[in-house]
């Protein structure tokens, strides 16, 4: 399930605001977009970025690395789904993938030479214990090793994701996220990376996104292993929640020089009206999609994102579970791809005060003022700037890496063998105008990657999502860099955008 196909099939969900209706006027006219959601040509001439500013890619084991077999790897869930028919479309795979594997020096040569400063790639649980506790696979271990030490080399910060979605098959065979032992399963393994490779590796997100694979994994049945039963998703997302508190005390022991953070998917959530029934709805909403893992590391607890009472009992919520879930995260991670609009959908009916669904009696739709990527997301930077200010405030000033923001184009090479995306460039120059905005304004964020610097699997969609500043023709594994890469290198050395 990728993003667009997630938010399509989300239209009718159900409820909480991340920017109350009142904000949002006051904000609405602090800009006059030329056309809907474009930001001016002064504000893009005077962004200005920090010299120390990370400028950074990201990518994730299962998208590109390829080798599913290889040097005793495990099975994972993913792995699992495409190989059964019809599930991905094309009937693609990522057994290959883009053979990062195998190509890694050449990924970071690339990288290299258009000025990164940082790379954020993800580990691969059955990689390094293919059964997913036991006996590590030295040879899986040695592979992110090596990587790290060629990215140092290179003078490129190795940022790890623990977990971006690849769970050993042979846990889930086992119960999955909602079975609360899989918490400590995933320290342990967290603290087997963090003890070999925590010497060279400072940044450290132990999650990708983990509201949306353990709502779309348990809960919609849109992502491995497609169960749908909403007990199941509070479940699973529990014991993620109970696993960032005990991976953060793993890793800190481990490693005196790790920072630790977490990687979030984020939507910035607006009413669709004024009414106050709508601005419930976008609050309600916000609560899940975009706290509902991080407040209970912030506070210890969790936000209300549910018609009725919290269901601790559901989620499986034991004493003292507050206490293992809290920690001082280090640094937020922002992912920004869209915003949305939220209504509310109980057509009269009274509140269903026993729904354990946090997405009950909420209608969720993507916004469609501003143009689109070819994956059918509107471009709407201003609410990156939004969503920025939001969490600067709310979580008083946190220090932020934007861990992803990026948009589908589907240009290829052209007669003169290169890639003319103009309005990838088009896309990024102005996002990075209302980062700069947000930064002048206060938010405190110190790093930026870019999804993706592949082309790679785009999960349920296959290889028809073209995220990369970098194309890859996946018939040939030959790379050639997009103009936007080359745009997006300039950027990085000059600390603007109007390079
Ligand atoms: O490709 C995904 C990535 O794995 C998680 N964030 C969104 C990207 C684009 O859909």
């Amino acid at each position: 399930m990728d993003r667009r196909s997630f938010l399509k099939n989300s239209l009718i969900v159900g409820g909480g605001a991340l920017l109350a209706g009142k904000k949002i006027a006051a904000l609405e006219s602090a800009t006059q977009p030329q056309i809907p959601g474009e930001v001016s040509p002064a504000q893009i001439a005077a962004a200005r970025f920090p010299k120390d500013f990370l400028w950074g890619m990201a990518t994730s084991a299962y998208q590109v690395e390829g080798a599913w077999n290889t040097d005793g790897k495990g099975e994972s869930i993913w792995d699992r789904t495409a190989h059964t028919p019809g599930k991905i479309r094309d009937g693609a795979n990522a057994d290959v993938a883009c053979d990062q594997y195998h190509r890694y020096n050449e990924d970071i040569a690339i990288m290299k030479q258009i000025n990164m400063k940082s790379y954020r790639f993800s580990t691969s649980w059955p990689r390094v214990l293919p059964t997913g506790t036991g006996q590590v696979n030295q040879k899986g271990l040695d592979y992110y090793s090596r990587l790290v030490d060629a990215l140092l080399e290179a003078g490129i910060r190795p940022f790890c994701t623990i977990y971006h979605w690849d769970l050993p098959q042979a846990l889930e065979d086992k119960g999955g996220w909602p079975n609360r032992d899989l918490a400590s399963y995933y320290a342990d393994f967290a603290a087997i990376l963090a003890k070999n490779l925590g010497d060279r590796i400072t940044v450290w997100a132990p999650f990708n996104m983990p509201t949306d694979f353990t709502r779309n994994g348990y809960g919609t049945g849109w992502a491995p292993p497609f169960k749908t039963n909403i007990d199941q998703a509070l479940k699973a997302a529990h014991s993620v929640n109970l696993a960032q508190g005990m991976a953060f005390r793993a890793i800190k022991a481990a490693s005196s020089n790790a920072t630790v953070g977490c990687a979030y998917g984020w939507e910035p959530v607006y009413p669709k009206s004024n009414s106050e029934a709508d601005r419930a709805a976008a609050t309600r909403f916000h609560n899940y999609n975009n706290i509902y893992c991080l407040e209970p590391i912030f506070h210890g607890t969790y936000p209300k994102a549910f018609i009725g009472e919290i269901p601790y009992e559901a989620m499986g919520f034991k004493p003292g579970d507050e206490k293992i879930m809290k920690v001082p995260l280090d640094w937020l991670g922002v992912h920004y791809y869209c915003r949305l609009l939220a209504s509310d959908a109980s057509n009269g009916a009274p509140p269903d005060v026993s729904s354990h669904d946090p997405l009950a009696q909420i209608r969720i739709e993507l916004a469609g003022d501003g143009p689109k990527t070819d994956g059918g997301l509107e471009m709407w930077p201003r609410g990156f700037y939004d969503l920025l200010m939001q969490l600067t405030r709310d979580y008083d000033h946190p220090i932020i890496e934007i861990t992803e923001t990026g948009g589908v184009f589907m240009d290829s090479p052209g007669a003169d063998g290169h890639v003319h995306d103009q309005r990838r460039i088009g896309f990024y120059r102005q996002h990075l105008a209302e980062l700069a905005r947000a930064m002048k304004d206060g938010a405190r964020v110190r790093a930026y990657h870019a999804w993706s610097l592949l082309d790679n699997f785009e999960w349920g969609s296959g290889y028809t999502q073209r995220y990369g500043l970098t194309y890859v023709d996946f018939a040939t594994q030959k790379r050639t860099i997009k103009d936007s890469g080359y745009w997006y290198g300039r950027v990085a050395a000059a600390g603007r955008l109007d390079v």
